[in-house]
């Protein structure tokens, strides 16, 4: 019994949602149960009524705005908890077509990956400006080398988890969720597959990308930081590295002139490569320390999936199985704000 569950991340989606439920298959070869479930980010336009009288099995709903990442994270946990074997993520302004969710959990089915991301082939985008689709197209790059991945199209919101891969993502960035995800999941050495997806027209201007410059500002800094969580020794070594060597090249010089005999006057060269080692050393130093916290992340983060396995267990055996939608979503926000309290022990950590 295969339980597929297609979630939604909203923020004031009414208008759109309905067309994008619409266009989501109710089949699908190989999957037994096919649920939905909407992740509404304190909308004020009525998104989790919309959902709900179009018939959507679940709805999240957050009282006051979180953002993206977290309505992410949010949709897993509910989906992980209402016990979905795969998870779809799709967006809600009917970007990505529908019938291609088919295509996205093959790969999963089959046993051949953990995540599998849809591709937009965006540089064939024609409605997006020419500005984004290169910017998407480098970003997607730097994200390939830092996470060694292959996925092309890495900002794709299209995309499949296996309930295990879906277990062991902790998103920490609060901007969007999918550059981390996927560096993460390099990291972590999970299966990651690709599939061509179809996308539909366009129902309304991206709300994510409304600025060229905060999105390539956000984006850069997600990357950095993300990589620097988990590549925390390379990072600081070769800032580190970075400056001691150009403090030494000076040092050398001035080694130079002081044993020819023209040491005076070189006070301030002197000066500058004793600041450059010494920082050059202290960076390297906080690197070390930096990689020991590291490995305490990783195993915070193999304990935070162990108590989501042992809690998920334990949910499957008391809780009733779930059916009707929550008429006042008190319950579904409770492992919302579980999983919040455990994101702010996992910050202070
Ligand atoms: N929960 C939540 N969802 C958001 C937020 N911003 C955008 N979304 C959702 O993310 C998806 C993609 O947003 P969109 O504006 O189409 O960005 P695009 O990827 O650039 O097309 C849609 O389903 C939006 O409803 C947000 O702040 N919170
Ligand atoms: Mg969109």
């Amino acid at each position: 019994m295969a339980k597929l569950i297609i979630q939604i991340p909203c923020l004031n989606e009414a208008a759109t949602l309905p067309q994008t439920l619409a266009d989501l298959p109710r089949r699908i070869t190989g999957i037994d149960t096919l649920e939905l479930l909407v992740v509404d980010d304190g909308s004020t336009d009525g998104t989790a009524e919309v959902a709900r009288a179009h018939g959507v099995d679940h709805v999240v709903r957050f009282r006051a705005h979180k953002g993206l990442a977290a309505a992410f994270t949010a949709g897993l946990d509910a989906a992980l908890k209402h016990g979905a074997d795969y998870i779809v993520n799709t967006d809600a302004d009917n970007q990505y077509a529908g019938a291609d969710v088919e295509k996205l959990v093959q790969p999963l089915l089959a046993g051949a990956a953990d995540i599998v991301i849809g591709d937009r082939n965006i540089g064939a985008l024609r409605h997006l400006p020419l500005s984004r689709r290169w910017l998407q197209r480098i970003g997607s790059w730097v994200v390939r080398q830092v996470s060694n991945t292959r996925v092309p199209d890495t900002t794709s919101g299209f995309r499949a988890y296996t309930r295990e891969a879906a277990l062991r993502q902790t998103v920490v960035s609060e901007f969007s969720y999918t550059l981390e995800t996927i560096i993460q999941a390099g990291k972590k050495r999970m299966a990651i597959a690709h599939v061509p997806v179809a996308t539909n027209r366009k129902t309304r201007p991206s709300r994510l990308f409304d600025s060229v410059f905060t999105y390539v500002k956000q984006s850069a800094a997600t990357i950095v930081r993300i990589y620097a969580l988990y590549e925390p020794l390379k990072v600081f070594m070769a800032i580190g590295a970075s400056a001691f060597t150009i403090g030494f090249a000076i040092s050398l010089r001035f080694l130079y002139f002081y044993f020819t005999g023209s040491g005076t006057g070189h006070l301030q060269s002197l000066i500058l490569s004793a600041v450059l080692l010494i920082v050059g050393f202290q960076i390297m130093l906080i690197g070390l320390l930096a990689d020991v916290m590291s490995a305490n992340r990783k195993l915070t983060e193999e304990l935070l999936y162990r108590v989501r396995s042992i809690e998920l267990a334990g949910a499957a055996h008391s809780a009733p199985a779930d059916t009707a939608p929550a008429p006042a979503a008190a319950a579904p926000d409770t492992p919302v704000a579980a999983r919040d309290a455990a994101d702010a022990g996992r910050r202070h950590g």
